[in-house]
């Protein structure tokens, strides 16, 4: 076993991209606040709905300049959906061919960036309106090194403020303020939304903008919810502004995963005034990612990448190295970024190429292309990432190395409980 961690070893260094010397550090000493922005699909960016816009806050944030918005970022989920999200984004490893890591490699040694933070002074928190043992997470959270999670019973939720998979995002970010004012800083938050959640249920007279009107129920339900979401996030980073927490944070927004399945491809066809076949199907695996940097001049990144990325990324702005960690992802915004996205079927796609179970289209025009030496070059890579990636999760190989200058997390040192339950 330590041959295979050797064997992972030679592979992920040779992945691992230098920072980009003009963002590394940027950030460094400041708050990270994570949004998990459940469902969430780049298409809804700047979409209009019987002329109205369905996102005004994001919407607004893809123009401020403080703000990096990345316009080609890729969910990679899997079955485990969520948990799949958060597990790459704490590790830059992907999530498991079948099922979840959360649940099946609750128990595994991680060297993960809520662990590494703390290492550094961070004190990590995840909030989160739903009950704690929902994808596992009061289990590998503790693996992952957080030291705070606030779930449901932290919070007063009145019975009419929970819907769906719990407290609507809207009471949840109000009360949330109050428990993230509590965490010493710097901190490193995660805040996981659910409202924007299948089959986007909405009390309608909380509604601010009309259904779609495909005739598919989900489709046209999920413009409401995803409009409350945009709602819920405005009020927040207003009381981000008043705590006076906003200027010395860095604020990451992600989409977690699609909230249309290809199962919908007939009213998205609707939806986009295209036929949405499976090369469209494919595009709309984009998920908007935002990166706030008070202070740092922004702008639309245009390069390709996925969840995977995120934290060699975030940790380069925070001025982290992450030589001696083991990542399949590489940080987005350094030049030897690799901007080949895989999927966690084994399909990718880059700039140039979109994979499809065995058919090849050119990116930018949708038209039919032939396999070449490079793309050959970039599916043996893609399936020896997640080849790779399965390899670390599913022998649980990160406990045969620890990284120069990392302390191994001690699950016992955490507990969730609420002693006020
Ligand atoms: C539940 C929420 C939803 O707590 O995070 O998970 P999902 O169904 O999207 O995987
Ligand atoms: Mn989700």
């Amino acid at each position: 076993d330590t041959d295979d961690i050797t064997e992972v070893q030679n592979f992920t260094r040779a992945l691992y991209a230098e920072p980009n010397p003009e963002l590394f550090g940027v950030a460094k000493g400041k708050n990270v606040i994570y949004i998990h922005l459940e469902s969430v699909q780049n298409f809804l960016i700047d979409y209009q709905l019987n002329g109205q816009e369905v996102t005004p806050f994001m919407n607004s944030l893809t123009r401020d300049s403080n703000t990096f918005y990345f316009d080609n970022f890729f969910h990679q989920t899997g079955q485990g959906k969520t948990a799949d999200a958060e597990f790459m984004l704490e590790n830059s490893l992907y999530g498991l061919p079948q099922g979840s890591a959360f649940s099946t490699r609750g128990r595994n040694t991680y060297q993960a960036a809520p662990a590494i933070l703390g290492q550094q002074g961070y004190t990590s928190a995840v909030f989160h309106g739903n009950n704690r043992t929902f994808w596992n997470r009061d289990e590998i959270y503790k693996r992952l090194g957080f030291d705070k999670f606030y779930d449901l019973s932290y919070y007063n939720a009145k019975e009419e403020d929970v819907l769906n998979y719990g407290l609507k995002d809207k009471p949840f970010f109000e009360e949330s303020v109050s428990l993230l004012e509590s965490v010493p800083q710097p901190f490193y938050a995660k805040f996981i939304t659910l409202s924007n959640h299948f089959p986007y249920p909405m009390d309608q007279e909380e509604a601010t903008i009309e259904k779609h009107t495909t005739g598919d129920t989900s489709v046209d339900n999920y413009f409401q919810t995803a409009r409350y979401l945009d709602e819920a996030l405005s009020e927040f980073f207003a009381y981000l502004k008043e705590s006076g927490l906003y200027e010395n944070s860095m604020i990451v927004m992600y989409g977690d995963h699609y909230g249309i399945s290809e199962n919908h491809n007939k009213a998205m066809s609707i939806v986009l005034d295209k036929e949405v076949n499976e090369f469209e199907s494919a595009q709309l695996q984009r998920v908007p990612l935002f990166i706030h940097i008070p202070g740092v001049e922004g702008g639309t990144m245009h390069q390709y990448g996925g969840q995977v990325d995120l934290m060699p990324t975030v940790l380069h702005l925070l001025g982290v190295s992450t030589k001696e960690y083991v990542q399949l992802g590489t940080d987005l915004f350094s030049t030897q970024h690799d901007s080949v996205v895989p999927f966690r079927n084994g399909n990718f796609i880059s700039e140039s190429v979109t994979y499809i179970d065995g058919r090849l289209y050119n990116t930018a025009t949708g038209e039919r292309i032939e396999e070449t030496e490079e793309i050959t070059r970039m599916k043996e890579q893609t399936e020896e990432k997640l080849r790779t990636s399965d390899v670390i999760v599913n022998k649980d190989l990160l406990r045969f190395y620890t990284p120069d200058g990392f302390t191994p997390v001690n699950p016992n040192d955490y507990d969730y409980t609420n002693k006020a339950e």
